[in-house]
């Protein structure tokens, strides 16, 4: 009988032990579970925070380059790399159309892109336009239509006081009807009326850069 009790006592001492073995095996296959995510949270948010470091010094790297790049274009097109039909000269930046039109026409088409009709006021810049219009004919910003015979600028200021450069014998205001100014052969200017159609150059100040 104490025999019997003995071995049942025995065996549920080892069933106890075997399940508190058992326990104890699986705590440390959860502890080394949660210690593996730990870790694996830990390598994420590090290998994050070194994408993002990589990504804005890429940025960086990206905005500098994009800068040279741009100051170059600038060095190259001095109108602006995004107005390369305007031509640099002197501190201005000049338009020369390709299409014909009247002179009212040509002021509102240069006054759409923020320019007006050519000043022209020194030898320099009249040389300039004489060699870029190649004896066609291209509108002016000058006119007699307010008054006839005062010639006047398109911003208001005199032309007879200042640089002229009229062709021998104009202006002659032909037919009573000759208002407005071209430069014609050799870059001399010459009135005619201003429903003609001709070329016509806009001018603006160059971008600061
Ligand atoms: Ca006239
Ligand atoms: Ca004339």
């Amino acid at each position: 009988m104490d025999k019997e009790r003995l071995q049942d006592e025995l065996r549920i001492f080892r069933d106890r032990n075997f399940l508190r073995q058992k326990l104890r095996s699986s705590l440390t296959v959860y502890v080394l579970l949660a210690l593996s995510y730990l870790l694996i949270l830990i390598l994420f948010a590090v290998s994050l925070s070194r994408v993002s470091v990589l990504s804005s010094q890429l940025t960086k790297m990206h905005n500098e380059l994009k800068r040279n790049h741009s100051s170059n274009d600038f060095k190259l097109f001095p109108c602006g790399p995004e107005a390369r039909e305007w031509e640099y000269f002197s501190g201005k930046c000049y338009y020369f159309s390709l299409r014909e039109t009247s002179w009212q026409r040509a002021k509102v088409l240069c006054e759409e892109v923020h320019s007006r009709l050519a000043i022209i006021n020194s030898h320099a810049q009249q040389n300039f336009i004489m060699y870029r219009t190649r004896n066609q004919r291209f509108w002016i910003g000058l006119s007699d239509e307010n008054s006839e015979g005062e010639w006047k600028w398109i911003d208001g200021s005199d032309s007879t006081t200042g640089f002229t450069y009229w062709k021998e014998g104009e202006p002659n205001n032909s037919g009573q009807n000759e208002d407005c100014a071209h430069v014609w052969t050799y870059g001399e200017w010459n009135d005619v009326r201003c429903t003609y159609e001709c070329y016509y150059i806009c001018e603006k100040p160059a971008p600061p850069l």
